[in-house]
């Protein structure tokens, strides 16, 4: 198949999802073509099946707010016409699903009828899409189009309960490349992050509200006061500079480092021990998956689609949003004990394994024929 994705290019869930897809997708002998302002963060090899077009906005004194939207219509009409593209799967809905619904009536005009998919990630229904500045447009745009997928049971029903939604949303978790994502010796970073052999705790994100990153300070003042640790705080936003105060207030900062963004996440997470996703929403936690596939398990909050990925007392712990007492509790018992962490990191493995890439890919693959059939 030639398959457009339209997806935001940054280092968000959501973009490394379209991209990882669309590398397996081109791996696996389909022509895919990415359509996004830049090129795309995990999108950084040559293959000879994958494509990059980038949408351009041309700036004018007028336009306060330049119309990226239409210039992603029209950038979309173009690649699907002189591509031949069988399918667009544009990923997040704002404002994707709305420029590709636009492109669609275009491309009727030149007599093509581009099957559009649709997948709901997370904060494009539950923060953003909510907002009434956007629900109407959300609400039509998933309704149009003629294949829509969301990441989790949770997000699907989230979706049904804020929308008015007619069409059938098909869930299809997120996946992970175990070939990437897997335990990689580095004894050597892990001597010189915890040289007394302390633990290794681990956050990454992109340090947002909703990532409740104050929160992640707080459970590893409690662990640390008990046990010798570290914390390595992996990506950059709006909460960092907060955070790096919290950990002068709290005296903790000699065992706290903020790395900022880091490429190769999955070297950091194999010197890790426990990851803490104390999130406020979650539609189904990449970070957590990733963080298990390289054995590290999970201390989370019981919100969202975080049920449908940790599996309780196994691949870790899930307490309610906020119990930051609970969550030190949790990560205290699996870390106090080195058999027991080993029995929780060897879980966390087995979990990860049943989103392994190889068992999702061919989900999006039938998927995909049964929209273009339908079409
Ligand atoms: O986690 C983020 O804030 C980024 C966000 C995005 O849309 O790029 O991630 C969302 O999509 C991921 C991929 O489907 C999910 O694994 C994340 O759980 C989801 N984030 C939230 O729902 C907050």
């Amino acid at each position: 198949m030639k398959i457009g994705i339209v997806c935001y290019p940054t280092f968000g869930g959501s973009g490394v999802v379209a991209t990882e897809l669309g590398k397996a997708l081109a791996a696996h002998g389909h022509e895919v073509h990415f359509i996004t302002y830049n090129q795309p963060a995990r999108l950084d090899f040559f293959s000879a099946n994958l494509f990059y077009h980038e949408v351009s906005i041309s700036k004018y004194p007028l336009f306060d707010f330049p119309p990226y939207e239409l210039a992603l219509s029209s950038k979309l009409v173009d690649v699907v016409r002189f591509e031949n593209l069988d399918l667009l799967h544009v990923h997040y809905a704002i404002p994707h699903a709305s420029a590709a619904f636009m492109a669609k009536q275009i491309l009727k005009t030149y007599g093509i009828d581009i099957p559009v998919i649709t997948t709901l990630h997370g904060t494009d229904i539950t923060l953003v899409g909510k907002d009434p500045s956007y629900n109407p447009v959300v609400t039509f745009s998933i309704n149009q189009s003629d294949g829509v997928t969301a990441v989790s049971e949770n997000l699907k029903k989230d979706t049904l309960a804020h929308f008015n939604i007619s069409k059938d949303i098909k869930v299809i978790p997120n996946f992970i490349d175990l070939s990437r994502f897997s335990l990689k010796p580095r004894d050597h970073f892990k001597r010189a992050i915890a040289p007394e052999e302390e633990r290794i705790i681990i956050h990454t994100s992109n340090f947002r509200k909703v990532k409740r990153t104050a929160d992640v300070i707080r459970i590893f003042k409690k662990i640390n006061e008990k046990i010798p640790s570290k914390l390595l705080m992996v990506g950059d936003g709006p909460e960092r500079a907060n955070n790096e105060r919290i950990c002068r207030e709290l005296e903790i900062c000699h065992d706290v480092r903020f790395l900022g963004k880091q490429d190769a996440i999955e070297e950091i997470l194999s010197v890790s021990d426990l990851f803490l996703m104390p999130s406020e929403s979650e539609s189904f936690g990449l970070a957590a998956l990733e963080a298990m596939a390289c054995k590290v398990p999970v201390i989370a909050t019981n919100v969202g689609g975080l049920p449908e990925l940790v599996t309780q007392g196994e691949s870790g712990f899930m307490s309610d949003l906020g119990d930051i007492d609970d969550m030190a509790k949790n990560a205290m018992y699996i870390l106090e004990d080195s058999k027991r962490l080993e029995d929780f990191k060897e879980k966390a493995l087995q979990r990860a394994k049943e989103f392994e890439l190889s068992l999702i890919l061919p989900i999006y693959e039938n998927y995909y024929k049964e929209v273009v059939g339908s079409t």
